[in-house]
């Protein structure tokens, strides 16, 4: 059994706000959210990270790209949102399962 907790989210075997899935990916609200609509948009396959992305998975990255500004329309994020990808521990990534942070709906802090 994977020890991954976005996979065990994908199982059903840790509960979540689910807010979209298809058969590449599925989306849910972050548990500690950093913004008014804050989600994470995971892939179905168990990939570590940007790092380990291959050619076989362009398709799933355009994918990913092109629902991000759907769900940001479904969010009400009509005046725009923030997209982030951490990878590795040095980019503040925490769990090891690529994801795209989606977040928007109140001022957010300029980097
Ligand atoms: P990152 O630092 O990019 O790896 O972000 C991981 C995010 O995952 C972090 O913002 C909190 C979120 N998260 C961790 N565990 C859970 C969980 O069990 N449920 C939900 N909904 N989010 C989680």
């Amino acid at each position: 059994m994977s020890e991954c907790i976005f996979c065990k989210i994908r199982d059903g075997e840790i509960p979540s706000d689910k807010v979209y899935e298809d058969d590449q990916v599925f989306v849910f609200r972050d548990i500690h959210p950093k913004a008014e609509v804050h989600l994470l948009m995971v892939p179905r396959e168990h990939i570590g990270s940007l790092n380990n992305l291959a050619p076989q998975h362009d398709g799933l990255v355009a994918h990913m790209l092109r629902l991000l500004p759907q769900l940001a329309r479904e969010q009400g994020l009509d005046d725009g949102f923030r997209t982030i990808i951490n990878t590795g521990k040095g980019g503040g990534q925490e769990v090891f399962h690529l994801h795209i942070h989606l977040l928007g709906g109140s001022d957010l802090p300029g980097f």
